[in-house]
């Protein structure tokens, strides 16, 4: 029972300032604290350092602060590959998505046969040549999958970081036309807030949770993007996407997850304590990371 708290405190994925005060606000929340009662060795590892300067000189438009984005992601990739080798489990708080790239190309190191429950309201299987918007952190799935820059698919090493079969997206529902099209060709699964309305949030985990028994994976990373619930509940993200996943259904998937003693790896993103109502949205992130790590109501 040991836990290893990353911070990364980047915002370069996208164009909102803000979300790089992520770790401190959901530090701030009772992390450790939450954690510590519930049993755990918590070592917190402080955060990966960032380099704090909003203009860029030379930006692609396709992929905005690509030399940021590497250099936080290799960093974090060798930071998460470190904390594996001490047999414990990394816990890595965002910042924005694009920090993804980092998380799993360092799990990649050990884990060759990685399940990704990717927990969000887009897919994030964006290229350069699809992105509607030249942000990074609408691209951490297709880059993990070995799509994209080059600078990108190859941090740490060259091969993919994970297989798309392993890759299961809860909470959809704003997907672009060439995400579309590499969901179709891959045969991605997504879990759209369709299946959710229509199947419950609990089919829905057993299902998952039994196709990466059945596909016999070697790990479980679990990747929460808080825009995946209802802006509702969490409204401290840059891109938030009405008609989400509730406070409970998100609560009940964590139990879930605990249930299945499958996880060795998450990480939790997004979080913007500027756009947040009295960090309600960190609050939300430390009461979830508390369900996934075996905190019950009784
Ligand atoms: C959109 C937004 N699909 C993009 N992506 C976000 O810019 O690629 N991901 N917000 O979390
Ligand atoms: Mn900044
Ligand atoms: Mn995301
Ligand atoms: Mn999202």
């Amino acid at each position: 029972k040991n836990i290893s708290i990353i911070g990364v405190p980047c915002d370069y994925g996208q164009q909102r300032r803000g979300v790089d005060m992520g770790p401190s606000a959901i530090r701030y929340a009772g992390l450790q604290e939450r954690l510590k009662t519930l049993g755990y060795d918590v070592a917190d590892e402080g955060n990966i350092q960032v380099v704090d300067f909003d203009e860029v000189e030379q930006q692609d438009h396709r992929l905005l602060n690509l030399e940021e984005v590497v250099r936080v992601s290799t960093t974090l990739a060798e930071k998460v590959d470190t904390v594996v080798k001490n047999n414990r489990t990394p816990l890595v708080l965002g910042g924005d998505h694009s920090i993804a790239i980092g998380t799993l190309a360092g799990l990649s190191v050990k884990y060759k046969n990685l399940g990704v429950i990717w927990f969000d309201a887009h897919a994030d299987l964006n290229t350069p040549e699809t992105t509607p918007s030249g942000n990074i952190h609408g691209m951490p799935l297709a880059t993990s999958i070995g799509l994209g820059h080059e600078r990108l698919t190859s941090i740490l090493h060259s091969e993919a970081k994970i297989k798309a079969e392993n890759i299961i997206i809860i909470g959809g529902r704003s997907i672009d036309d060439g995400e579309r099209v590499l969901i179709k060709e891959r045969g991605i699964k997504v879990y759209t807030m369709h299946e959710i309305d229509r199947l419950g949030m609990t089919y829905v985990m057993e299902e998952t949770l039994q196709y990466f028994k059945t596909q016999q994976v070697d790990g479980l990373h679990l990747s929460l993007d808080l825009d995946a619930l209802d802006p509702l509940y969490t409204p401290g993200v840059g891109t938030p996407v009405a008609g989400g996943i509730s406070y409970r259904e998100s609560h009940l998937a964590m139990e879930m997850i605990q249930e299945s003693r499958l996880l060795t790896s998450a990480e939790f993103v997004e979080v913007n304590p500027i756009l947040d109502e009295r960090n309600k949205t960190a609050d939300v992130a430390v009461a979830l990371i508390g369900s996934l790590f075996g905190e019950t109501l009784v």
